[in-house]
C-alpha cells in the first residue's frame, strides 16, 4: 500500500501515468452487454459466485445466476411473472424499488435487503425490507421491513417544481469495515426534514439488520439514534473508501453543485432548504430548495450563493464536499471505489456516474468520472472515463467479484465495463 501512495504521489517520475488531470492514467475497458430490455434498473448486488440480485424501480427484485438464468423473486403490485408477490409495493415518479444489498452472511441466511416505496402506511414511506429467500432463489420465504418510516414525497402539490415520488433517496450498502447497514434517504421535496432530528429523509442512517441503529452513531442529542449524517439533499450513492472504509456519499444538486462527501458519525452536510435559513426569506410552500426561482438564467455560482448544498455559514461545522462536480448538477446518481491492480492507476479512486439530461440550463451528464481524492476527504481531481459504449444515464454503478465494473442504465441495460 505504501508503495501505491508512493506512485501516486509522484506520477510524473513513470512516464505515462499521468495525464493532465492529475489523476494517474487507468486501464482501457471493453463493454459487454449482461442484460438489456430492462424496465429501470436501479441497483444490484453479487454473491461471490457471480450471481446477481437487481431491481427495477416498477417491477421489483430478479436475480442473474451465473449461468445467465434469470428469475424472478419479489414483484410489486401488477408486476408479472414473479414468484413472490407484495401489493404494498409501489412504484411513482423516481420512487419505487431502489437498492439492494446482500447479507454478509448470505451462505447461511440467504437474506437480502431492498429499499421500496410501500402503500402499507399511508400516504406512503420508504422501507428497507429484509428478504429471507427460499432455497433456489426465486421466491421471498419471509419479509421482515427492518426500517418502516422513511418519508415519501406523496402529492405534486408539495411545491411546484417536481413530482410525487420525487427526492426518494435509497442507495443501502453494507460496510466492509464495520458491518452495519447505511441507508441513503432524500429530503421529498420537504423544507423541514433534512435538518430534522426526528424525520428520517435527508439522511445516511446506519443501522444492524433488524434496523436498530448501530453504536457510535454520533448524531447530536434529540435526534433519532439511526442517523449517522444529516443535512443531504438526495444522495443515491454510498461507497467505503479502501483502507479506511470510510464512507463516502455521492448527492445531486439543484440545478448546481452535486457533492461527494466523505461523511464523519454525526456529521451535518448542510443542506438546510428552510424558508428564512442563511439570509433567504420565504419560499413557495416552505421549500427553498430551488430559492430563489432558478428558472432564469443565473450561472451555477449565483444559484450556489442563494442555496448553497453545504451552508457553511449558518452550519460551520458542516461536512465540505471532496468535489462539487465544478459547480455543475448533472444527475450524479451512483458512486463506488475501485479496488484491484486490474484498475491500474485507478485502484482506489472514485468513480461516479452521471444521468443529467440537460434541463433548465444544467449540461448534460451522461458519463462516468474519476476521482482521485486526497487522504483527508477534502479535495479532489477529476477525470472522465472514455467509454466503450454509448453515452448512457447511469443509475448505479458496483464493482462484481469478478472485478469488473457493472453499471445499470435509464436506457434499461446492466452491462459490464472490463478493465484491460
Ligand atoms: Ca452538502
Amino acid at each position: 500500500m505504501k508503495r501505491l501512495l508512493l506512485l501516486a504521489a509522484i506520477p510524473v517520475v513513470f512516464a505515462g501515468c499521468a495525464t493532465t488531470s492529475g489523476v494517474p492514467e487507468g486501464p482501457k475497458l471493453s463493454h459487454t452487454p449482461v442484460l438489456d430490455k430492462l424496465d429501470s434498473p436501479w441497483d444490484m448486488a453479487f454473491l461471490s459466485d457471480g450471481t446477481m440480485f437487481f431491481t427495477e424501480k416498477c417491477l421489483g427484485l430478479s436475480v442473474r445466476r451465473a449461468n445467465g438464468n434469470v428469475s424472478k423473486i419479489l414483484g410489486m403490485k401488477d408486476a408479472k411473472g414473479y414468484g413472490s408477490t407484495a401489493n404494498d409495493l409501489f412504484c411513482e415518479g423516481q420512487a419505487g424499488m431502489a437498492g439492494v444489498a446482500v447479507d454478509p452472511n448470505f451462505q447461511n441466511n440467504r437474506t437480502v435487503y431492498v429499499y421500496s416505496s410501500s402503500s402499507m402506511t399511508a400516504p406512503g414511506t420508504n422501507r428497507v425490507l429484509r428478504l429471507r429467500l427460499n432455497d433456489t432463489l426465486t421466491a421471498v420465504a419471509e419479509r421482515t421491513d427492518i426500517v418502516t418510516d422513511i418519508p415519501y414525497k406523496p402529492r405534486a402539490s408539495d411545491h411546484p417544481f417536481g413530482g410525487p415520488g420525487a427526492h426518494n433517496g435509497g442507495r443501502i450498502r453494507f460496510s466492509p469495515g464495520d458491518g452495519y447497514l447505511y441507508v441513503t434517504t432524500g429530503d421529498t421535496h420537504n423544507g423541514e426534514v433534512p435538518q430534522s432530528p426526528t424525520r428520517i429523509g435527508g439522511k445516511v442512517l446506519r443501522i444492524d439488520r433488524d434496523g436498530k441503529a448501530a453504536p457510535g452513531n454520533g448524531a447530536p442529542a434529540g435526534f433519532d439514534p439511526r442517523v449517522y449524517t444529516y443535512g443531504h439533499r438526495n444522495p443515491q450513492g454510498i461507497t467505503f473508501r479502501p483502507g479506511t472504509n470510510q464512507p463516502y456519499t455521492a448527492e445531486n444538486g439543484p440545478w448546481h453543485s452535486d457533492e461527494v462527501t466523505a461523511l464523519v458519525p454525526g456529521g451535518n452536510a448542510g443542506w438546510d432548504p428552510r424558508p428564512n435559513v442563511g439570509g433567504r426569506g420565504a419560499c413557495p410552500d416552505n421549500y427553498c430548495g430551488y430559492s430563489p426561482n432558478q428558472m432564469g438564467a443565473m450561472d451555477p455560482k449565483e444559484r450556489a450563493a442563494f442555496m448553497p448544498m453545504t451552508d457553511t455559514r449558518t452550519y460551520p461545522n458542516a461536512m465540505r464536499p471532496a468535489w462539487n462536480n465544478d459547480g455543475l448538477s448533472q444527475g450524479m446518481f451512483g458512486a463506488t471505489f475501485l479496488a484491484g491492480p486490474q484498475w491500474k492507476g485507478w485502484n482506489g479512486k472514485l468513480a461516479v456516474g452521471f444521468g443529467g439530461i440537460g434541463i433548465h440550463g444544467t449540461p448534460v451528464g451522461n458519463r462516468i468520472d474519476i476521482l482521485d481524492i486526497a487522504a483527508d476527504g477534502k479535495s479532489a481531481k477529476r477525470t472522465t472515463v472514455n467509454l466503450p459504449m454509448p453515452a448512457a444515464r447511469f443509475r448505479s454503478l458496483v464493482q462484481g467479484p469478478d472485478g469488473s465494473l457493472y453499471v445499470a442504465t435509464d436506457e434499461g441495460a446492466i452491462a459490464r465495463l472490463t478493465p484491460n
